[in-house]
């Protein structure tokens, strides 16, 4: 269903953006709208065929002869990405031939594209929900292997049909108190008396979306690791031994590191927010005063604490305090230099210097996402998820209320908000907001 968010009669430009990076071997320029049969027409060596879907070898063609010897693709409408006629032109990458043929297109008539625009037109036309079209960003964005197929699934319509479930649910209890308006006399007896019973239900499911969909989280955002630690005790080098690159500064000296350093990785298929801090002790001067209350800060939005000794030292009073102040977070107490012995207990044993116990670092950090890996059809996208908190709490006011009339209006909020996320009701202010998030070319 096309959801009437801008006049029907309004007509869109037919537009173009580059879609591959420029400076490649191949540059894919697409062209969407009304017109792009007559710009193919204008600007190729061949007309369009009536075989859409065909990829021809061409020229493409401007008042100063030849621009580039190339490959091109006509899909005819609704039979294309973004349901609209579309030209796909794979031409050279070099940036002279990209701009000689964005040159062409708008001496053509076509207009540049703005960001998202052609995956807004599929929304728009129809092609895909609201859900599946945000999911494509997630989808080029995807770190890890599982957020990669957590977005490919939502981008096949996996929040639709979990949406569609919980307004189907929704449906019932309104036809039940539509039934209760009309024959006031009949209500006792009349699906009426079932309403409790589907509030219930669904606020069941909504806060089981929210609540696998908080899990899920991880697969989009990452599992956020805080390296902690006194100075010197090998924090940068385990962010190094980690990443299997020489990314922070290491050196024999105490207070080495003095801001936050912030890396994204995938640890065993689960994506992971490193992040190495300063160490921990009374700061010699301001700069690592800040870096100390840095970590502090870093600390507290952990997902996991990678807390860090010097394994090969009797532990120090800074160690205890660390140990005593992550005593409620999830942790793991890493003992480091192995190799230099073993004084440590009760600590996992590692050497960032041999990578001894960096594998086994490595299994116990992906068995904490381990949870949030179970389902990869997880609501995440934090839109979708407030959308839903805003539904529950409509539904939970309407278990409150007694009048039939009270009841519907919660109802008709919470089916709007559910509306809100598949697209088939949002405001066009929404729906502009979200896609000026996207690439260009997209
Ligand atoms: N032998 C040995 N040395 C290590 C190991 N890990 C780190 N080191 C050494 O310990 C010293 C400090 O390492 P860093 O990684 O800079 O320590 P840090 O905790 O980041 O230090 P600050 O940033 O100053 O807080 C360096 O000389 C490293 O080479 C290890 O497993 N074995
Ligand atoms: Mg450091």
């Amino acid at each position: 269903m096309r959801p009437s968010l801008y006049p029907m009669n309004e007509t869109f430009d037919t537009v173009y953006a580059p879609s591959s990076a420029v400076g490649g071997a191949i540059c894919v320029i697409r062209v969407t709208g009304g017109d792009s049969r007559t710009i193919a027409n204008r600007l190729l060596s061949k007309p369009v065929e009536n075989r859409p879907g065909l990829l021809r070898h061409v020229q493409i063609r401007s008042g100063a002869g030849v621009i580039d010897d190339c490959m091109a693709v006509f899909f005819a409408e609704p039979k294309s990405y973004t349901g609209e006629d579309m030209l796909e032109l794979h031409c050279h990458g070099g940036m002279q031939t990209v701009r000689s043929v964005l040159a062409a297109l708008s001496e053509a008539g076509g207009v540049p594209a703005e960001p998202g625009e052609f995956t807004k037109r599929a929304f728009l036309n129809g092609k895909m929900d609201l859900s599946a079209a945000e999911a494509v960003m997630d989808v080029i964005n995807a770190q890890a292997e599982r957020s990669l197929r957590s977005a490919v699934e939502q981008l096949g319509g996996s929040v639709r049909r979990k949406i569609r479930a919980v307004e189907n649910t929704l449906l019932d209890a309104r036809s039940a108190i539509e039934a209760a308006i009309d024959y006031p006399d009949e209500a006792e007896e009349s699906a009426y008396a079932s309403l409790p019973g589907i509030l219930r239900a669904a606020e069941r499911e909504i806060a089981s979306l929210i609540e696998e969909g908080r899990r899920g989280r991880i697969l989009r955002d990452g599992l956020k690791l805080v390296i902690l630690g006194r100075p010197n005790v090998g924090k940068s080098s385990l962010m190094n031994a980690l990443l299997g690159e020489d990314r922070a500064i290491v050196t024999a000296s105490a207070g080495t590191t003095r801001d936050v350093l912030d890396e994204r990785l995938s640890i065993e298929g689960v994506p992971v927010r490193l992040i190495d801090t300063a160490g921990v002790r009374e700061a010699a001067d301001e700069a690592e005063r800040i870096g100390v209350d840095r970590a502090k800060k870093a600390m507290e939005s952990a997902d996991v604490v990678l807390l860090v000794l010097d394994g090969s030292t009797p532990m120090t009073a800074e160690d205890e305090r660390l140990l005593r102040e992550t005593e409620g977070k999830t942790r793991i107490v890493i003992a480091n230099k192995r190799d230099l012995g073993v004084c440590v207990k009760d600590a996992l044993s590692l050497s960032c210097k041999t990578c001894e116990g960096i594998e086994e670092l490595k299994r116990r950090i992906a068995a904490f996402a381990a949870p949030s890996m179970q389902s990869t059809a997880a609501i995440t996208n934090e839109r979708h998820i407030r959308a839903l908190e805003l539904a529950l709490e409509a539904i939970r006011h309407a278990k409150t209320q007694t009048e039939p009339d009270c009841i519907a209006t919660d109802l008709s909020e919470a089916l709007h908000l559910l509306g809100s996320i598949t697209g088939t009701d949002v405001d066009a202010e929404v729906v502009d907001r979200i896609f000026a998030n996207f690439c260009v070319g997209k």
